[in-house]
């Protein structure tokens, strides 16, 4: 029912559904092109998607976000927003599918608990994670490592090379190249090697993302405000401060290579990378 009644161009629609006896069908519009996860992750398919094709995706991402959170008459919480829920159609238009899990919200909740935490572990927020705690602002958290995950071209889950021999997550990676003023060096290879992307816009993307990924829900911004910073080139942004889960990370060793001490929530961390 619920999903019946949400319609928007960045969710999948549903057509129709099948209850008989144990088998519970729901029939969606069909979708050409899969999934998003077939395309990023996949060395000889990302390539077919350039720049100007990946920034559409994230704005259509935006978009269908913004609806569930706000602008449809329930208030949505998605709960398990990944690159494999984004389903492309024949134009390569995103949409958002698998409202499985997703919450439906009166006017007045802001955010609720639950003891069966369900999501996708690389995506899920910290608060989410740790406490079952969602709101609209862990969803913010699944959309920016999926903007950080369609502008890399890499996925959050599993460790990378972080180039001097160090093991390093997609977060803790995009944090460091953006302290050091390299966030370029996180756009896809793929993307990066035809030339034609442009520059502010995916710095703009990659500092979006970090806002959405901060530690504290009440840092990352709400969909309207990203929405508003991704289509605004004159946007005028915070800087981010320290994404989730990256304290973990904290190190008493001082011999790296690179080193930022971040104040969270009033306590200082210090991270060492590079070592
Ligand atoms: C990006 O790819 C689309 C097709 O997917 C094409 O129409 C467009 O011209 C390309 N843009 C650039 C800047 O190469
Ligand atoms: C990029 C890509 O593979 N696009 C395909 C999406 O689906 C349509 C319809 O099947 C194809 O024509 C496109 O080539």
């Amino acid at each position: 029912m619920l999903i019946a009644k949400l319609q928007h161009v960045n969710l999948v629609r549903l057509l129709g559904c099948c209850i008989h006896g144990e088998e519970r069908i729901l029939v969606y519009e069909y979708m050409e092109n899969k999934s998003l996860d077939n395309f990023i992750f996949d060395k000889s398919r990302s390539a077919q998607l350039n720049w100007s094709k990946r920034f559409d995706i994230i704005l259509g991402i935006a978009r269908g976000l913004l609806y569930l959170h706000q602008d449809s008459r329930y208030k949505v919480i998605h709960r398990d927003l990944k690159a494999g829920n984004i389903l492309l159609d024949k134009d390569m238009n995103p949409k958002i599918s698998d409202f499985g899990v997703a919450r439906i919200f009166g006017g007045d909740d802001t955010d609720s608990h639950t003891r069966k935490v369900v999501g996708t572990y690389g995506y899920m927020s910290p608060e989410y994670a740790m406490d079952g705690v969602f709101s609209v602002k862990s969803d913010v958290f699944s959309f920016g490592v999926l903007v950080l995950e369609i502008v890399s071209g890499r996925k959050n889950r599993g460790m990378y090379s972080g180039g001097g021999g160090e093991q390093t997550s997609l977060l803790s990676h995009a944090w460091k190249l953006w302290r050091e003023g390299n966030a370029l060096a996180l756009l896809d290879e793929a993307v990066a090697g035809a030339g034609t992307h442009r520059g502010s816009e995916v710095l703009r993307c990659v500092q979006v993302a970090l806002l959405c990924v901060q530690e504290r829900p009440d840092d990352r911004p709400h969909m309207a405000a990203v929405f508003l910073a991704l289509g605004n080139p004159g946007a005028v942004l915070p800087q981010p401060r320290l994404p989730g889960f990256c304290s973990d990370r904290g190190s008493t060793s001082t011999d790296g290579e690179w080193s930022s001490t971040c104040t969270v929530n009033d306590v200082t961390v210090t991270i060492v990378e590079g070592r």
